[in-house]
C-alpha cells in the first residue's frame, strides 16, 4: 500500500475532486468498502425473487456488498456522478402522445458504460501518476460502471453523493436524480466523506405514480413489476397483466423520477454524447416498428438500446401499438408483420395480442382519440407543473 502522509492524503482527496470535475463528473465522493448493513436487505430482496430472471444479481452471492472481495486490496471507493438529462427532454409531450414511442432519457444517446469507465480509468491513472511522483509507490485501482457485481447506489449514498429516495434511486437536493453512478476501487487510505441527510420526508409521489406499482414498499422495487425490467432486462414474454400499463414506454421508464420534486432544477448533461439522437427524438411507433434488423443495428450503433436486440425491440413496440388509440394503419402494420416469414414466436404472440387490442378498440370507436391511463395523465400534469423546462 502506498505510504502517503495524512496531509498528503487530504490534499490528494481535494485534487481527486477537481480532476474528477475536469473529466466531466458532477460530483465525486469517497467512502470505505464496508457495506455490511446492506447484506441482509440484499439477501431479502433476492429471497423474494424481486430480481426476476436477472440471474446475474443472484449469482455472485454477497460479493455485491463486499467490494474488497471483488478487487482485493481495495480500502476506499471513489464514487462518481455523471448527469445525463438531455436538453429539450420533452417528457410530457412524449408521454401524452400514445402514437409516439417513449424511450428513457438516459438511453437516447451514447451508451454510458464505456464513456464513464474510460473517464474513471483516466482519473485512476492521474492518481497513480501523482502518487508515483510523490512516493514512487504503486497505486492499484479498478473502475466500475454497472459492470460488475457491486452495490453502486449504497456506495454513493455513503460517499455523500445524495440520499436513497423512496424509489430506491440516489438523489441530491440540488441535482435531482438524472445521473449515472460509477466508481473506482482503490488501495489508498483517503479521508472519507459523510453521507447527506435524507430529504423525502412525507412525500410518496414516486410510489403513487408508478404505473405498475413496482415500488412495493418505500425503498424497495420489485424488479419483476418495473417497466425498466420488463422492457430491457426480461428476455421472454412480457406478462399480459403489465402490457396495458406499459403505455407507450418501449425502453425503460422515468415516471418515478418525473414526479420527484427534487428534479425540478436538475442540471442538464454536459456531455453532448448523451443528447438524444435524431431517430429517437419523439419517434413515431409505426416508424420504429418498420425498422428491419439491419436498420435497427445501424440506427442504434453505440447506444445501450442495441443490446436489446431487434426481437425484443419489436416485442416492446408491439405492446405499445396495442396500447395506442384505435387506428387502421396500426392494425395493418401489425397484421403485415405477423405474416412475415422470419417472425419469432415470442414476438408473434405480442403482435397477436396487439392486433386483438386494436380490433377491440376499432369495433368500439374509429376516433383517433387519446387514451391515457389515469396515472399517466397525472404524471403528465405533474411534469407540466413541476418540470416546465423539460416538459
Ligand atoms: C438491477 C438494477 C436495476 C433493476 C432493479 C432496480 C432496483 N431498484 O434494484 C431494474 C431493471 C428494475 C432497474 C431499473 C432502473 N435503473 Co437500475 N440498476 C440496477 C443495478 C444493476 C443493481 C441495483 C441493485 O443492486 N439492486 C438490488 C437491490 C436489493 O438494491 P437496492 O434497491 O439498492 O436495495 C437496497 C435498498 O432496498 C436498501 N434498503 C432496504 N431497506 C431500506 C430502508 C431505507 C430507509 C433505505 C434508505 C434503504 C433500504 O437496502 C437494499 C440493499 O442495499 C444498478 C447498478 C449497480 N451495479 O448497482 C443499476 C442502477 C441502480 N440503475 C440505475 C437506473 C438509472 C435505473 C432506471 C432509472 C433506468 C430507467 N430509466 O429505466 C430504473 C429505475 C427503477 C427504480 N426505481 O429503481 C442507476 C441509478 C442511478 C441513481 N441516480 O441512483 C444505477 C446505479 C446504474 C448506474 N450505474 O448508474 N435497475
Ligand atoms: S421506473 Fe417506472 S415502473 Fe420502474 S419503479 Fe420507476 S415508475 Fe415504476
Ligand atoms: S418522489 Fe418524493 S418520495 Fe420519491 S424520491 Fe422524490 S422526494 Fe422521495
Amino acid at each position: 500500500m502506498p505510504t502517503l502522509s495524512v496531509t498528503q492524503l487530504s490534499q490528494l482527496a481535494r485534487e481527486i475532486k477537481q480532476w474528477g470535475k475536469a473529466l466531466g463528473f458532477a460530483h465525486i465522493g469517497i467512502t470505505d468498502v464496508d457495506l455490511t448493513e446492506h447484506e441482509k436487505p440484499l439477501q431479502q430482496w433476492l429471497d423474494k425473487d424481486f430480481h426476476g430472471d436477472m440471474n446475474y444479481m443472484a449469482s455472485h452471492g454477497m460479493m455485491r456488498a463486499r467490494p474488497s472481495e471483488l478487487h482485493p486490496g481495495s480500502i476506499r471507493v471513489i464514487s462518481a456522478r455523471m448527469d445525463y438529462l438531455p436538453p429539450e427532454a420533452g417528457f410530457a409531450s412524449n408521454l401524452s402522445n400514445p402514437n409516439l414511442a417513449y424511450i428513457s432519457r438516459y438511453a437516447g444517446g451514447r451508451d454510458y458504460h464505456k464513456l464513464m469507465r474510460q473517464r474513471l480509468k483516466k482519473l485512476g491513472d492521474k492518481i497513480a501518476q501523482h502518487c508515483q511522483e510523490l512516493t514512487a509507490d504503486n497505486v492499484d485501482f479498478r473502475p466500475f460502471v454497472d459492470s460488475a457485481p457491486i452495490l453502486e447506489r449504497p456506495l454513493a449514498d455513503k460517499a455523500g453523493l445524495g440520499w436513497t429516495g423512496k424509489h430506491s434511486l440516489l438523489l441530491h437536493p440540488e441535482a435531482g436524480s438524472w445521473f449515472f453512478l460509477g466508481e473506482l476501487l482503490i488501495n489508498l487510505p483517503l479521508p472519507t466523506d459523510v453521507p447527506i441527510e435524507e430529504g423525502c420526508n412525507t412525500c410518496v409521489a414516486c410510489i403513487k405514480s408508478c404505473p405498475t406499482d413496482a415500488i412495493v414498499e418505500p425503498y424497495i422495487v420489485d424488479a419483476r413489476r418495473c417497466i425498466s425490467y420488463l422492457t430491457i432486462e426480461l428476455q421472454g414474454a412480457i406478462p399480459e397483466e403489465f402490457r396495458p400499463l406499459i403505455g407507450n414506454r418501449i425502453y425503460g421508464c422515468d415516471d418515478c423520477q418525473l414526479v420527484c420534486p427534487f428534479n425540478s432544477q436538475a442540471p442538464l448533461t454536459q456531455e453532448t454524447d448523451f443528447h438524444t439522437r435524431s431517430p429517437l427524438i419523439q419517434p413515431e411507433l409505426l416508424s420504429l416498428f418498420s425498422w428491419t434488423e439491419t436498420e435497427f443495428l445501424s440506427k442504434t450503433e453505440g447506444s445501450a438500446i442495441r443490446r436489446l436486440g431487434h426481437k425484443r425491440w419489436l416485442r416492446n413496440i408491439a405492446v405499445a401499438l396495442g396500447n395506442a388509440p384505435a387506428n387502421e394503419a396500426i392494425l395493418q402494420a401489425l397484421e403485415q408483420k405477423a405474416q412475415a416469414e422470419d417472425i419469432d414466436n415470442m414476438v408473434l404472440e405480442h403482435i397477436l395480442w396487439a392486433i386483438k387490442a386494436q380490433q377491440t378498440k376499432l369495433s368500439i370507436t374509429k376516433d383517433d382519440e387519446v387514451s391515457l391511463s389515469r396515472k399517466t395523465q397525472r404524471v403528465v400534469r405533474s411534469i407540466q407543473k413541476g418540470l416546465p423546462r423539460d416538459a
